[in-house]
């Protein structure tokens, strides 16, 4: 079903107003009635009276069948998950914790989060984790989400933030280059604001090895081949200087660095440009003129140029070249990430990361330390150095010196990390696992304890969508018994581990104290208050004081470095982690589609979502299938280095001929996350979930070709 057949609510549903479960884009609804519906709110900028069909049915999720409602938990390794009471099951995980901590240390307990959690959540989780555990392991799933452009923007801007102004400027942008995302789907509303921007005479020129939904409305397409958009950054920036579209001004007054970064584009000529993207010279070159020629451009990012092993490289490629054009000392141009999960900006800045505290401070500042350990009413000396990213905290997990127990909370690994069956092995060789979730998803059925947890209408906090605006989830209904939110698990198990400190869980009074905890921080939000946020529609961060009015535009006058300049850093296209060859011939690439949500552990559970996209597939071009003698809606098996999945062949014309992309909201066989490379980028630990080395074969079943 398309989203514009599904039932348009009434004109009102008589309810509270919050925002979607979901995406960044947090798009408000009114949650309300009986049964409960949702309806789009028209007095939130982002969507503006749209939802996509996730949003749509986000009330079906409230009343999943399979929705827990009492902990669960084996009584012993092997045994089946039973339903027990809370006092049990909290019990049972602070005499694990207890136990395995006296015998290996505080380390031997790891804690994994999500930037799905509310911002009063991420915070609660990481100083849980320090001071309550005093384990420096912990980490999220942000790590496989916007790292690479967050080290990246770190490194070239000195702060971190999504995107660089409000999103209603991008109606009025000249152009926007957009590489690797697929907003028409993975966020449907946003297309609103780009065909905007068309209809007053702006371009759109969108990157992606695939002719996608998004990629049909563009006015220009490059379809580079997978893991080459660094060579095409540089390529473009080449272009920019032989053609004279360089804001000589604004390099000079505002940046650093740029003359190294001139020198080091010259080895990027179009041709070869050409020869290693697939990208034509002509279509190089129209792409550089419908950027240059206008006062306000925007280059933006998302997943499909950053989760690779060179992610962070590829995103200061692209920073480069909006520096050299001039486009961030200019209202409503720049360069912007779009973040992914529902709280991806705010979820990377409180406190989660493994090596961050609150307001996004660095846990190795001797001061950073001082401050937050005076907020939570300890000796900075208890606070812990810091820890292993992600994807190295899940590969450590049950070896011999990484963790030995871990408590996840927003997270389904199982069916989400890179190279998964490893990750599995990992999760089952751990000594204790234990899961708070509202649903029994992949990862928690594979817990020793389960927690059955509130869900984001039952619950109210804030968090910072695409723009960096801090916005407030409001409960809108009552959570079945039996459930417990995520704030009050923390401060129950807080209290029976003895932990030092005031444990809140009441979300108004942790966010207090996450404002003081991020008070002088680089994402400040002292500022801000739940008042605020409902007078004012949300507030922008950095908001240091209750009077400040926030900052939508945070680089235009200065930028968070020392000096104030933003600083160009010359990088090099050195080729994708897992080159195809005789054995492993395609590329494959992985992401998303537009009825399912990353693990599919609440989509998959949704009739008219699951009726949309029911199982996995492979895309793929009818010629490489012709070739591999695979017909449309054939099974095929996909292999890689690292395991091999059967799905069904999906033959379109709009894919490169070296490349099939399998999304990865499914579990089991079809899992695109059996295939996947875990190279890790230097910087951001991100994994190279874009591009790997497959072979694709006809799956035959007892010697029959299907
Ligand atoms: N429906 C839906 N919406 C979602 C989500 C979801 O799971 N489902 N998840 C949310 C989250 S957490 C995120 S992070 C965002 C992600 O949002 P997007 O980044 O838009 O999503 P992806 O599908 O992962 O990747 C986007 C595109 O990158 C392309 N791509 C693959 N490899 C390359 C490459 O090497 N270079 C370039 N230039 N492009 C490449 C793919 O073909 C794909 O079309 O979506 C959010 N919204
Ligand atoms: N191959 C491949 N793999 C990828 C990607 C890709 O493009 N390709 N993208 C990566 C990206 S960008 C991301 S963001 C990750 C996401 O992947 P995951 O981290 O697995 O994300 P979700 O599926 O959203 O898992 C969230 C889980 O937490 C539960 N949950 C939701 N809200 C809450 C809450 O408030 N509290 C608690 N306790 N639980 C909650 C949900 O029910 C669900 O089970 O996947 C990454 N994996
Ligand atoms: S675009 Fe994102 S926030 Fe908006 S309705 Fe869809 S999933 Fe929800
Ligand atoms: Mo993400």
């Amino acid at each position: 079903m398309s989203p514009e057949r599904l039932p348009r609510a009434p004109a009102t549903v008589a309810g509270t107003p919050t925002h979607c479960p979901y995406c960044a884009l947090q798009c408000g609804m009114t949650v309300g009635g009986s049964p409960v519906r949702v309806e789009p709110r028209t007095d939130v900028p982002a969507n503006r009276g749209g939802l996509c069909q996730k949003g749509w049915t986000a009330a079906e999720l409230l009343t999943v069948p399979d929705r827990l409602t009492t902990p669960l938990m084996r009584a012993h390794l092997g045994a089946p998950l039973e339903p027990c009471t809370w006092e049990e099951a909290l019990e049972r995980i602070t005499a694990e914790i207890t136990r395995l901590q006296e015998r290996h240390g505080p380390d031997a307990v790891g804690v994994f989060g999500g930037g799905g959690l509310t911002n009063e959540k991420a915070y609660q989780l990481g100083k849980f984790a320090r001071i309550a555990l005093r384990t420096s392991q912990i980490d999220y799933n942000g790590r496989f989400c916007m790292s690479s452009a967050a080290a990246a923007l770190n490194r070239a801007f000195g702060l971190d933030r999504g995107l660089p102004g409000p999103i209603t400027d991008l109606a009025r942008a000249d152009a926007i280059l957009l590489a690797g995302g697929n907003p028409a789907e993975t966020m449907p509303p946003f297309m609103r604001h780009l065909t905007q921007m068309r209809e007053r005479g702006g371009a759109l020129i969108v990157v992606d090895p695939r002719r996608t939904a998004t990629a049909r409305q563009a006015d220009l397409h490059l379809q580079p081949s997978p893991g080459t958009d660094l060579a095409l950054a540089n390529g473009l920036l080449h272009v920019a200087i032989e053609e004279g579209f360089l804001d000589e001004a604004f390099i000079a007054e505002r940046t650093s660095g740029f003359e190294a970064v001139r020198v080091s584009v010259n080895a990027y000529w179009p041709e070869r440009v050409e020869r290693i993207t697939g990208v034509p010279v002509p279509h190089q070159r129209e792409a550089v003129r419908l950027l240059g020629r206008g006062a306000r451009a925007l280059i933006l990012t998302a997943r499909g140029a950053e989760q690779h092993a060179h992610g962070t490289d590829t995103v200061t490629a692209f920073i480069n070249l909006a520096l050299a054009l001039g486009l961030p000392g200019r209202e409503g141009g720049g360069y912007g990430c779009l973040t992914g999960q529902g709280n991806g900006q705010g979820g990377r800045e409180h406190g989660q990361k493994a090596d961050q505290l609150p307001g996004y401070r660095r846990i190795d500042d001797p001061a950073a330390r001082a401050h937050v350990a005076a907020v939570w009413g300890v000796d900075p000396g208890i606070i812990p150095g810091p820890g292993r990213s992600a994807f190295e905290l899940l590969e450590a997990l049950g070896t011999e010196h990484g963790p030995k127990a871990l408590l996840l909370f927003g997270s389904n690994p199982v069916v989400s990390a890179p190279r998964s069956r490893r990750i599995e092995e990992r999760l089952n060789s751990l000594e204790f696992l234990a899961v708070s979730d509202f649903v029994l998803s992949e990862t928690a059925r594979r817990a020793d304890v389960v927690l059955p947890t509130t869900q984001w209408a039952e619950e109210s906090g804030t968090l910072t969508n695409l723009e960096g605006r801090v916005l407030r989830r409001r409960r809108a209904v009552d959570p079945p018994p039996g459930v417990r939110s995520d704030l009050q698990i923390l401060a129950e198990l807080a209290g029976r581990l003895g932990a030092p400190g005031t444990w809140s869980a009441d979300p108004a009074e942790v966010f207090d104290e996450l404002r003081a905890a991020s008070a002088g921080g680089p994402a400040d939000y002292s500022g801000i208050t739940y008042e605020r946020i409902d007078a004012e529609g949300g507030v922008f961060w950095p908001c240091p004081s209750p009077d400040h009015p926030g900052t939508p535009r945070p680089f235009l006058e200065r930028f968070h470095t020392p000096d104030g300049r933003a600083r160009f850093v010359p990088v090099d296209y050195g080729g994708v982690a897992e080159r195809i060859d005789a054995d492993y011939p395609v590329y494959l690439t992985t992401g998303r589609v537009l009825a399912h949500y990353q693990s599919g552990a609440q989509t998959r559970r949704i009739a008219p979502l699951v009726e949309r996209a029911p199982e996995p597939f492979a895309e793929m071009h009818p010629d490489l299938a012709a070739r591999l003698g695979v017909r449309e809606g054939a099974l095929v098996r996909v292999s890689s280095r690292r395991g091999s999945v059967v799905v069904r062949a999906c033959l379109v014309e709009t894919i490169r001929h070296d490349t099939v992309f399998i999304p990865f909201h499914w579990a089991g066989e079809g899992r695109a996350n059996l295939l996947t490379n875990p190279a890790l980028d230097p910087l951001s630990r991100m994994p190279e979930f874009k591009v790997c080395a497959v072979r694709v074969e006809p799956y035959e079943r007892n010697g029959a070709a299907q």
